[in-house]
């Protein structure tokens, strides 16, 4: 048995005045909170640090929308939690607007172990949503505006005694997301989210937006033997509400623990990384029963 307890550390809304400072005394609470409970990682929401910004259009204000970005990470406000889960002994993912020294703009994670050092970055390769003012919304959804698709794909990392990767919300909805990890042995994918419950293309999966939540993160364990923890920014935010009901996923695709509020809330449990095993080596003994030159139009093929 190789068990690593995890928290998953939800935040409720964060608000456009809410200072990168007072976010971050946040994070800190539900960290010192995560290591009293002997956690060993602590997983936090995308876009972690702000309000979720690409719901507004801003090309009326270049100054407030540079702000969002990090510039470095850590960086002269984060570098306070980086301290904190050193000397705490305790690793985490969040997620974050960075801005490259190049200026490139991606919608992206860090893995730091518990020596703080960055084991792992990830910059989000599924972006939804539209690049233009679309004022008829009663919310924008600018991610494709603001950010480049991440050009590195998913990798993993071997850290906390196991193989960790990371994706960032609607990459959750992607089964290749969970393959292409799963080819390379991942145990524990870890994914923050912000997902408002009005989806305005279609209002008719407004009242999914749970289901699917769960349908698509307990798919991804079970088909390919790995934990997840799906870690949220919930509640009403600046006036639209988003989806909370963290969760932390088994092997099996069982939901092991959930968060019940849509604020700040820790989740934790011990994730036994040796019950992947289970999975890759009967059901899913991807060497004996994979058919890769059957998938060829996954690989070769956008759509239909
Ligand atoms: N942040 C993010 O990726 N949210 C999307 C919202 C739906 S697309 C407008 C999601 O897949 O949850």
């Amino acid at each position: 048995m190789r068990s690593l307890r995890i928290g998953a550390a939800q935040l409720g809304p964060i608000e456009r005045t809410e200072s990168r400072t007072q976010v971050i005394e946040r994070l800190i609470a539900l960290l010192r909170q995560a290591s009293d409970e002997g956690c060993e990682l602590v997983v936090f929401p995308e876009l972690a640090l702000t309000t979720f910004f690409p719901r507004w259009y801003l090309d009326d204000n270049p100054t407030e929308l540079d702000a969002y970005y990090e510039t470095a990470m850590p960086g002269p406000e984060t570098q306070a939690l980086f301290d904190e889960a050193q000397s705490l002994g305790v690793g985490f993912y969040l997620g974050y607007a960075e801005r490259t020294p190049q200026g490139n703009r991606y919608n992206s994670s860090v893995l730091v172990e518990r020596d703080g050092s960055i084991v792992g970055r990830y910059r989000k390769v599924h972006l939804p949503g539209h690049e233009e003012h679309e004022p008829d919304r009663p919310f924008q959804h600018l991610e494709r505006r603001y950010f480049e698709e991440g050009p590195d794909g998913f990798d993993v990392s071997d850290a906390f005694g196991g193989v960790i990767g990371m994706a960032l919300c609607n990459d959750r909805r992607w089964p290749e997301t969970y393959r292409v990890m799963a080819l390379q042995g991942v145990e524990v994918i870890l994914i923050g989210y912000n997902t408002p419950m009005h989806y305005a293309p279609d209002p008719s999966q407004d009242a999914l937006q749970s289901f699917h939540n769960q349908l698509v993160m307990q798919a991804g364990a079970y088909q390919n033997g790995t934990w997840i923890v799906g870690v949220a920014k919930g509640g009403v935010e600046e006036g639209v509400d988003s989806l909370a009901e963290s969760m932390i996923i088994a092997p099996s695709g069982q939901i092991i623990a959930q968060a019940t509020t849509s604020q700040d809330e820790l989740v934790v449990a011990d994730c036994d990384l040796d019950w992947c095993k289970h999975y890759k080596e009967t059901l899913f003994d991807f060497d004996r029963y994979r058919r890769p030159e059957m998938y060829n139009l996954i690989a070769e093929t956008k759509s239909e």
